[in-house]
């Protein structure tokens, strides 16, 4: 069976899923047979060039168009632009992959996990930390109970393309489009990595956040004599309380200097304690009973998740390989109609927090999520 593959967006993510797309007959020998069979965006001499560079046989301007050719549409578009396409591609029985955050808005993310429900079709959200090995890893070592009770969960998301003043405006800064800027963009990954890592015990259930916009104006051309508004945020900050008793603080921001894609979360437990940071994406740090400190461990191991599918050990991978192993786990749902996590519901379940925070800014209050 070849699944017929429809990609909505070439930029950035169409790259890094294009790139997944190709990899996967060649390290993951069992992954379906996938034809990339059409990428779909706006503007058609941008596309042309796009679907030759990326491998795509075909293009098209319309997404309607294309539903009844495709098995999988990847809607790795602007956050706005998740909403209907993702919905009518289910209604249509075709599987979707979808970037995060789910929606701009949570009632948008309502609908979409609504439809995925009501749909046969498989519906899954590209939260691509999740697959990095030493993340897989550590949730092993949470789920079996190495670091016992959890206390403390620590997550920051630190970035600093925004801390230029005439840093060029997009439509990461537009509230219609985005929904929301750090928040929805970068804490959506610190929130899901919480769940994931703690697996039951990662409900959040109360939340206080501020947010924070430091220019709110910014050019849209390189002469900088036209500007549009930024409405959305360039950083927050949370603190939360997990249903099990845990407790969290949550940061991401866009004017972190220095920091150019730090992504970095902590597990203290009774037993132990963990760290994990992307810019050092093949190693976790651990504490066990009995250490006087942290130990880093390489996590490169052949029977290290996803690692035997790569280079002998020792040999590290790279972030463009979370990718691969969320594609190849996706793909093998659509497959054999079995369920795919993240869901469609774990982003909803993400974007009821990301409200809650944002609501928490707006009321000066802590806000208990249902
Ligand atoms: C831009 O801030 C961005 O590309 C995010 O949209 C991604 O989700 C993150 O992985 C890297 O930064």
């Amino acid at each position: 069976m070849t699944l017929d593959i429809g990609v909505l967006g070439y930029r950035f993510m169409g790259k890094a899923h294009a790139n997944a797309l190709a990899r996967l007959p060649m390290f993951f020998p069992d992954a379906p047979d996938v034809n990339r069979h059409v990428l779909i965006g706006r503007n058609e001499t941008a596309l042309e060039s796009a679907a030759d560079q990326l491998g795509f046989s075909h293009t098209a301007t319309e997404w309607a168009d294309v539903l009844s050719d495709i098995d999988v549409l990847y809607n790795l578009g602007p956050n706005h632009v998740h909403v209907e396409p993702s919905i009518a591609a289910l209604e249509a029985g075709v599987s979707v992959f979808c970037e995060k955050p789910l929606a701009p808005t949570l009632s948008a993310a309502k609908r979409m996990a609504e439809a995925a429900r009501e749909s046969n079709a498989i519906a899954g959200i590209a939260f691509n930390y999740r697959y990095l090995p030493a993340v897989q890893y550590a949730r092993q070592r949470i789920m079996s109970g190495d670091l016992g009770e959890i206390h403390h969960v620590r997550a920051r998301y630190l970035q600093d393309w925004l801390v230029d003043p005439d840093a060029p405006w997009s439509w990461r800064l537009s509230e219609e489009m985005a929904g929301s800027g750090s928040l929805g963009d970068l804490g959506a990954h610190s929130i899901d990595l919480a769940r994931f890592l703690l697996g039951d015990a990662g409900q959040i259930d109360r939340v206080s956040g501020q947010l924070r916009t430091f220019v709110d104006e910014r050019p849209v051309d390189t002469e900088g004599e036209q500007t549009r508004p930024v409405t959305v945020d360039d950083a927050y900050s949370a603190q939360v309380t997990f249903a099990s008793g845990a407790m969290g603080t949550f940061e991401a921001s866009r004017f972190a200097t220095g920091h150019e894609n730090d992504n970095t979360i902590e597990i203290n437990g009774s037993a132990g304690s963990l760290r994990f940071s992307l810019e050092r994406l093949n190693e976790l740090e651990l504490l066990e009973p009995g250490d006087r400190g942290f130990q880093t461990i390489m996590i490169t191991d052949p029977d290290d998740p996803y690692i035997d599918h790569w280079w002998p050990p020792g040999h590290t991978i790279g972030w463009e390989h979370t990718f691969v192993h969320e594609n190849y786990e996706f793909l093998k749902s659509v497959q054999n109609n079995t369920g795919y996590t993240p869901s469609f519901a774990d982003g909803l379940a993400v974007q009821r927090v990301l409200d809650a925070i944002e609501e928490s800014d707006e009321r000066g209050e802590w806000i208990e999520i249902g």
